[in-house]
């Protein structure tokens, strides 16, 4: 899944795109480059961001997806908004991205309205805070036990499990010690037969590791890609998509699938 930011403040490439067509020929490229998927977000949710009102967010996020129509690979859009996943479905998005989970009813109401596909993120708090004192007496079980309660209610609500994605969240609501922990027992989120999504791209997380800032941090969120798909993702979420991709061919020549094995999910 490659990121398309259309943000004026996303951390890792903010102030990219001046305009639509732009930031659709960066979606283009990424496409030429092997993303099987792209995501397209208005919203930033980094640590601290400000919040971005519907309309502008609207004119942020439709003029691209309009202009990629007929690309040939699925649209994420990143959004926490009803307003906004309603409108992005009506152009043609296939999946949408809510770091909230759709546990905003009407959010819950837009997809159940729809056939699009979803992605149920874990998060602790709110971004503009949510990393001041993340605290977890157990992080990997209280994020899987909240991604099974979520899947169960959108379940219940009439989204079939074919359609949903879960995600642990990497980076919200989580210090260095959680991310880590979660990317070690990803594997135990393996559960249900949902596909696991992990965003670890250009994260802080890696930033500590490396002593890199965000456009530095290519070689170690290949590492955290590679590393999450050995743990059972079956979608990873990249900035750096040509460089994840020949990270992925040499994983798949050795190993001849993605995503969990079999005997092992539980
Ligand atoms: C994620 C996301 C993630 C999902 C962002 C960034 C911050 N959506 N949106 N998972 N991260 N599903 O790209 O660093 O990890 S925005």
């Amino acid at each position: 899944m490659g990121v398309v930011n259309v943000t004026p403040d996303s951390f890792s490439d903010g102030g990219q795109f001046g305009s639509a067509d732009a930031a659709a020929a960066y979606a283009r490229r990424l496409i030429e480059e092997g993303a099987d998927i792209l995501d397209i977000g208005g919203e930033s949710t980094r640590p601290g961001a400000a919040p971005v009102s519907v309309d502008e967010e609207r004119r942020r996020v439709l003029p691209v997806l309009e202009r990629l129509a007929g690309c040939g690979v699925p649209l994420s859009v990143d959004t926490r908004k009803p307003e906004v996943m309603r409108h992005a479905i009506s152009a043609g998005a296939a999946l949408i991205n809510d770091v909230s989970a759709l546990e905003e009813p009407r959010a819950l109401q837009a997809v159940t309205a729809s056939t699009v596909a979803v992605c149920l993120m874990h998060k602790q708090g709110e971004p503009q805070t949510m990393q001041q004192n993340p605290h977890y007496d157990d992080v990997v079980r209280e994020v899987r036990e909240y991604l099974e309660r979520r899947v169960r209610a959108v379940e219940a609500a009439g989204i079939a499990r074919d359609r949903i994605v879960i995600d642990p969240g990497f980076g919200f609501g989580k210090d260095f010690e959680h991310n880590l922990a979660l990317l070690r027992g990803l594997r135990s989120l393996s559960f249900l037969g949902v596909p696991v999504l992990a965003g670890l791209s250009r994260k802080a997380m890696l930033g500590r590791l490396t002593g890199k800032g965000p456009a530095d941090r290519v070689h170690a969120s290949v590492a955290a890609a590679l590393l999450a798909i050995a743990e059972g993702a079956s979608i990873v979420r990249v900035h750096d998509v040509a460089a994840t991709r020949d990270a992925i061919a040499v994983w798949w020549a050795v190993r001849g699938t993605i995503g969990p094995a079999p005997a092992q999910t539980e």
